[in-house]
């Protein structure tokens, strides 16, 4: 098949999944399009089968904010005559769905029939997607969709909670490659982290508001004041600056590093024994999975779609959202007792094996093969 892909480049989870499934498709032997502003952040290397069309949207004098939904839908009608796109499958709603719902409708002017997919991330949905700035384009585009899927049952809910669908919305929820994220042995690594045995703990988000990042700051204060412990704290993003001035108030600085936006971070997982995700909303919740598959248990939040990966009493322990004195008492008590821990790595690794990319993909492979067949039926 040939396919295009349009996501946001960046480090966030959709631009994450998005990317590794190009790459994992393509090594199937589908011929994969990224259609975006920049090169996707895990694009980094050459693969046979994909192709990479910068978006380019000019800085025109009229222009306080040059219009990009435009350009983009531009784009993916240029590429979809010239490669012969099969079909189009945008990552996060906002504005790839509505970009694709007009490329779609050109190309139909054109005799060129492109059925989209739109995958629902969370954020498009939960928080920015449901505010009445865009809440009538998302739910039109959605509908208008000739396939939707979801990266977990709660977000599926929280869809059709928050508009009126009419689609049917398929779960296929997010993937991790074990092959890479796995538990390495990084010996030189610890001993520059905790010289003196602490135990580490990782965090790594973007930093906004949603992510409660103050609650990682608190719990890891409470962890520390009973364990000798460090904090790694990967990525970046609004909430860094008043962390950094948190961890100077708690007088923790020396214990918590700040290392900003990293490409190896099975690296640093690879020598975390807990990961931190205290999130107000998280549709899954993807970091929490490659730690798991690294073998790190995680200490998280109970909201949206984490339960479906971070099984409570088993692979990690969920907290209502800020209840931070819990997070931390799980935490220590997981640190504290070595068999228990054990058990929760053990666990985190098994539960991370049923989301391996081999056994995901073929759910989008064969989703796809609905949509374009339906589609088929329908134009001719
Ligand atoms: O989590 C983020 O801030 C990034 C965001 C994105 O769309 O790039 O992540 C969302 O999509 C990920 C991949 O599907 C999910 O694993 C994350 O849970 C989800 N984030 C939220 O719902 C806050």
């Amino acid at each position: 098949m040939r396919i295009g892909i349009v996501c946001y480049p960046t480090y966030g989870g959709s631009g994450v999944i998005a990317t590794e499934l190009g790459k994992a498709l393509a090594l199937k032997g589908h011929q994969v399009h990224f259609i975006t502003y920049r090169v996707p952040a895990r694009l980094d290397s050459f693969i046979e089968n994909v192709y990479y069309h910068e978006v380019n949207y000019a800085d025109y004098p009229l222009f306080e904010r040059a219009p990009y939904e435009s350009a983009l839908a531009s784009k993916i009608v240029d590429v979809a005559l010239y490669e012969n796109l099969d079909l189009l499958h945008v990552h996060y709603a906002i504005p790839h769905a509505s970009a694709a719902f007009m490329a779609r409708e050109i190309l139909k002017s054109k005799k060129h029939y492109l059925p989209y997919i739109t995958t629902l991330h969370g954020t498009d949905i939960t928080l920015v997607g449901k505010d009445a700035t865009y809440a009538p384009v998302v739910e039109f585009s959605i509908n208008q969709s000739d396939g939707v899927t979801a990266v977990s049952n709660s977000l599926r809910e929280d869809t059709y909670k928050n508009f009126n669908i009419q689609k049917d919305i398929s779960v296929i929820h997010n993937f991790v490659d074990t092959s890479r994220f796995k538990k390495a042995r990084k010996e030189h690594f610890k001993k520059a982290i905790a010289p003196n045995d602490e135990k580490v703990l990782i965090h790594t988000s973007n930093f906004r508001r949603v992510k409660r990042t103050e609650d990682v700051i608190r719990v890891f204060k409470l962890i520390h004041d009973k364990l000798p412990s460090k904090l790694l704290l990967v990525g970046d993003g609004p909430e860094r600056q008043p962390m950094e001035q948190l961890c100077r108030e708690l007088h923790i600085c020396d214990s918590v590093r700040f290392l900003g936006k990293q490409e190896a971070i099975e690296e640093l997982l690879a020598v975390s024994d807990l990961f931190l995700m205290p999130s107000e909303s998280e549709s899954f919740g993807l970091a929490a999975l490659e730690a798991m598959a690294c073998e790190v248990p995680v200490i998280s939040s109970n909201t949206g779609g984490i339960p479906e990966v971070n099984i409570h009493g088993k692979t990690g322990f969920m907290s209502a959202v800020g209840d931070i004195k819990d997070m931390s008492e799980n935490a220590i008590q997981l640190l504290s007792n070595m068999s228990l821990y054990k058990e929760f790595k053990n666990n985190a690794y098994a539960q991370a094996q049923r989301f391996d990319i081999n056994i995901i993909l073929p759910e989008y492979e064969s989703f796809y093969s609905k949509v374009v067949e339906r589609h088929f039926v329908i134009t001719k």
